[in-house]
C-alpha cells in the first residue's frame, strides 16, 4: 500500500482523486519504498489541504471517483485501458476523452499540480516516434513498432491486443 505508507511517513496527503499529494510538487510523481532496519525519526502528518475543493470529482468522466477520497476501480478509465483482460463496457463508450492507455483527468485538472514540474529522467522520456504518429499510424499499429516504441515503457502491460482494442475504443 504504497499511499498508506507514504503518507504515515509525512510526504503529503491523500487528495480526494485518492493520490498522494505534496505541496511543493503536486502529485505527478510514483512512490517507491526503503526497508531499512535504521530508527530514523517520521515526519509528523501533513494536513489535508484540498479543502471544499472538487474538482477532480466534477471532471472525471465516468464518475470514478464516487465521493470524496473515493475511487471506484471498477470505473477507472485506467482500469480499463491497464488492467481489464476483457472487451470495455459499452456503457462507458464515448466517455473516455481519447485516452488509450491510463488516464491523468483528475490529476490535470487538481489546483495542487501548477506546482508539478517536468521530470529529469532520460529513461522517462517517449521514445521519439511518438510525436510524429497520427490517427492512422495509431489505427494500423504493428507489432513491430509497437515493439519498438514501447520497449521501455509500461505500456507494454497492455500488449498489442490491448492496445488495439482501446484505439478501437475510443473512435
Ligand atoms: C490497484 C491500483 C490502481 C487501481 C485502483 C486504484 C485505487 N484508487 O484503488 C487502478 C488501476 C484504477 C489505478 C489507477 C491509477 N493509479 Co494506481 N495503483 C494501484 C496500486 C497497485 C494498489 C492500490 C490499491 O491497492 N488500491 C486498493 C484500495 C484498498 O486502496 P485504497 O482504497 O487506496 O486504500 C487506502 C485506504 O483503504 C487505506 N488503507 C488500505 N489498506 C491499508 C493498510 C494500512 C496498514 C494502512 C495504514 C492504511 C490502509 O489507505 C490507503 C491509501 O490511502 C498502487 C501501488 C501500490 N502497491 O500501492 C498504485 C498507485 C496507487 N497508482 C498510482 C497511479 C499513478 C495511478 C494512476 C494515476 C495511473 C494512470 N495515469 O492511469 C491512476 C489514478 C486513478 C485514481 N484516481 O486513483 C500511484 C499513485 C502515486 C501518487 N502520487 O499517489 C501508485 C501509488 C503507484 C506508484 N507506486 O506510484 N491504480
Ligand atoms: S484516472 Fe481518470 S477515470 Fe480514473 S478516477 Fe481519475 S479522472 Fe476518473
Ligand atoms: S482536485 Fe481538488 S479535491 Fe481533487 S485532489 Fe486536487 S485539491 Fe483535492
Amino acid at each position: 500500500m504504497d499511499k498508506a505508507w507514504a503518507k504515515r511517513a509525512g510526504l503529503g496527503w491523500v487528495g480526494k482523486h485518492t493520490n498522494l499529494i505534496n505541496r511543493e510538487i503536486g502529485s505527478f510523481f510514483f512512490i517507491g519504498e526503503l526497508i531499512l532496519d535504521l530508527e530514523l525519526e517520521p515526519d509528523g502528518p501533513i494536513t489535508d489541504y484540498c479543502g471544499t475543493c472538487t474538482r477532480c470529482i466534477d471532471a472525471c468522466p465516468t464518475d470514478a471517483i464516487v465521493g470524496p477520497y473515493v475511487v471506484d476501480g471498477s470505473k477507472c478509465i485506467s482500469y480499463f485501458t491497464i488492467e481489464l483482460k476483457e472487451a470495455i463496457p459499452e456503457e462507458v463508450r464515448g466517455k473516455f476523452d481519447n485516452w488509450i492507455f491510463g488516464c491523468d483527468i483528475c490529476q490535470d485538472v487538481c489546483p495542487w499540480n501548477r506546482f508539478a514540474k517536468p521530470h529529469q529522467t532520460p529513461a522517462f522520456n517517449p521514445h521519439p516516434d511518438l510525436a510524429t504518429m497520427t490517427k492512422t499510424d495509431w489505427e494500423e499499429i504493428t507489432e513491430d513498432v509497437f515493439r519498438e516504441i514501447f520497449r521501455r515503457s509500461a505500456v507494454k502491460r497492455t500488449k498489442l491486443e490491448g492496445l488495439k482494442r482501446n484505439i478501437g475504443f475510443v473512435q
